[in-house]
């Protein structure tokens, strides 16, 4: 459906007019920089172009006074002197006679973006729009802040567009006290921010910036740190500040550009994927415009490159969190439960043994990441008719040469049968395109009595062809190769059955939960911190015998493991599955948002507490499952 980019070459005009450090590095070269890479990647080419338009006076009033309208607009007229004798009123702010133009551009291209995804023109979007938004209020100016872009845009989408739950992620370094008063007693716009704080010495400076801030009244729970498998929004508006990324002189962090490409992932799973994201900060010319061409690649459905460096979160991270799940428990279902933290019922199992940590010489080498030719290739048996695909996915017709395909059946009995190595031959041929980099992603079938000698093939198949560590994801009825080496370069994950065990840190089994809130608390509590963790270069997830998985559960775990290895994804089904959810995955591998799964249910305490013992059992090994609530093994 495509991805917006909206520009105007205007607000490149506004620039500071004397001396001060403060506001020097908000500069017109932000904009340009991060145009000028995103044609030199290509990547321009590849969105709709919209020329941004200005908002209009009774859209910058959807939340600002008429009073401070009329300030910015006199600004137009004046002098350089006036110009910083009003500036000097407020924090961080420097005026030109441009500001009023360009910020009611900045305001415009927020809600053409919006109006581009809700009309359905496109999918998704950016907005490159100076000056940013986040930090003005309704009658302030502050940070470079002029209109609160965003908050227009959030606040239009519900007057114009009927919408009911709009999710505001602001990953800008500093806190968007702006949108956060504007919406604090307003529930229907979740503001979640993170921010850098250091206990209330870092801009702005404000008490408010801290986790115990919750929001007021009717919007009491949406406002600042929360996951957000409750609500469920429609839309989802990023304030895209880019000031927290390595390099920044304002923000001092670390979080590398591939880290916007995950983050920006991670929410298009939201909203049926409709994510709105609108510049703020970012000072760092370089850092800035590469994070800006990750997130608009991301958009635009390639892959997230694979995140590298150490996936151990300090313990200033894990306090944070901390205080921010309980600052919310109050108000969320889905947090009560773990709160609670109930006792371990579980019949115990093996306690994990194995590495205490993985081989740091694995986890040293640089996972490859080449842009294969082929997003996501379909292999199934027989061509499926009734199979309705994007144009740019491919159905693969070639298969391994028969010999070398019954050179890796023959240990197995279950591949003597015809269809079975027929199967195993176009199994491998796509595995072995995935291996030398010409395809991304794939699915592929096989009869349900090979299930698992196919997926034992594959796996040997990858680690002998290239791959450096393999992250496996079983659903159902398949047990771990009892032959596979325990040797750390693989890490086996069954979700099936009664039993949660963790057999040694590198096999792991956790029952199939019953409802969509167990499902997610599954995925984003213990799938994906052992996989980020792990860090493989490819992901096999095959769907077994009985897996019992719904369609919109298996494109949730595909979407959500796409973000690893570089996308490298492998998807096994069963040959009788049906066409939507063979349709479904290709899809959802190839670069679509998966569908939304409603405003779920929570866990059920026995889900809760299966997931609470892995943990327990895991967190030493694998740290970071200490994000989350554990029972202390
Ligand atoms: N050096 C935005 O990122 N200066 N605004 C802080 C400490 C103000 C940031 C002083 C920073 C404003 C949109
Ligand atoms: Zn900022």
């Amino acid at each position: 459906m495509g991805t917006a980019l909206v520009y105007h070459e205007d607000m490149t005009a506004t620039r500071l007019l004397w001396d001060d450090p403060e506001c020097e590095i908000e500069r017109p070269e932000r904009l340009t920089a991060a145009l000028d890479r995103l044609r030199q990647r290509g990547l321009e080419q590849r969105c709709l172009l919209l020329s941004a338009r200005e908002a209009s006076e009774e859209e910058l009033g959807l939340v600002h006074s008429p009073e401070y309208v009329s300030l910015v607009r006199e600004t137009q007229v004046l002098g350089k002197e006036e110009l910083q004798a009003l500036s000097g009123q407020f924090d961080a702010i420097c005026f030109h006679p441009s500001t009023f133009h360009c910020a009611r551009l900045a305001a415009g291209a927020g809600l053409q973006l919006v109006d581009a995804v809700l009309t359905g023109a496109v999918q998704n979007g950016l907005a490159l729009v100076r000056p940013p938004g986040h930090h003005s209020q309704r009658a302030a100016a502050n940070g470079f802040c002029v209109f609160n872009n965003v908050a227009i845009a959030a606040a239009h989408a519900k007057q114009k567009h009927g919408l009911h739950r709009i999710l505001v992620v602001d990953w800008d370094v500093h806190h968007g006290q702006g949108i956060q008063y504007l919406f604090e007693d307003d529930p229907s716009i979740l503001y979640f921010s993170w921010h850098r704080y250091e206990h209330g010495r870092f801009w702005p400076f404000l008490r408010e910036s801290d986790a115990d801030a919750v929001g007021r009244g009717q919007g009491l729970g949406f406002t600042v740190n929360l996951p957000w498998n409750q609500f469920d929004p429609e839309l989802v508006l990023v304030s895209a500040g880019f000031d927290s990324a390595i390099g920044d002189p304002e923000g001092q962090m670390q979080a590398t550009p591939e880290c916007f490409a995950h983050l920006t992932q991670l929410l298009q799973v939201l909203a049926g994927g409709r994510v709105c994201a609108v510049l703020e900060g970012g000072y760092h010319l370089e850092s800035l415009a590469e994070s800006v061409c990750m997130t608009v690649q991301t958009l635009l459905g390639d892959p997230a490159p694979p995140l590298s460096g150490s996936m151990v979160p300090c313990q200033s991270a894990l306090e944070s969190i901390q205080s921010a799940r309980a600052a919310q428990a109050p108000h969320w279902k889905s947090l009560q439960l773990q709160e609670e933290r109930p006792p371990p019922l579980l019949p115990g199992g093996p306690v994990c043994k194995g590495a205490a940590s993985a081989p740091s010489s694995l986890l040293d080498q640089p996972c490859l990441c080449p842009a294969p030719s082929v997003r996501t290739a379909v292999a199934l048996t027989a061509p499926d008719i009734t199979l309705v695909l994007p144009p740019d996915v491919i159905q693969q017709e070639g298969s391994a040469l028969r010999e070398e395909t019954e050179a890796w059946a023959r240990p197995h009995e279950s591949l003597a049968r015809e269809e079975a190595l027929a199967a195993l031959g176009k199994l491998l041929y796509l595995l072995d395109g995935m291996l030398d980099g010409q395809v991304n992603s794939g699915i592929a079938a096989t009869p349900a009595s090979a299930a698992a000698a196919t997926l034992d093939v594959a796996i040997r198949r990858g680690l002998s062809h290239g791959a450096q560590r393999l992250l496996c994801v079983a659903l159902g009825q398949l047990d771990r190769p009892p032959d596979l080496a325990h040797d750390g370069r693989s890490l086996w994950l069954n979700i099936r059955g009664k039993e949660a065990a963790a057999l040694s840190m590198f096999h792991v089994s956790t029952p199939l939960p019953a409802m969509t809130g167990g499902f997610l608390s599954c995925i984003l509590g213990l799938v994906l911190p052992l996989a980020y963790s792990f860090q493989p270069d490819l992901v096999l997830v095959a769907l077994g015998p009985g897996h019992g998985l719904q369609g919109r559960h298996a494109a949730l775990l595909a979407a959500m493991l796409r973000g690893l290895a570089g996308g490298r994804v492998l998807a096994l089904l069963e040959e009788d599955s049906t066409p939507q959810l063979a349709g479904i995955l290709a899809r959802v591998l190839n670069g679509e948002a998966p569908p939304s799964l409603g405003a779920s249910s929570v866990a059920s305490p026995e889900d809760v507490r299966a997931l609470m013992y892995l943990r327990g059992q895991l967190e030493p090994q694998w740290k970071m499952l200490q994000c989350h609530p554990h029972l202390v093994a």
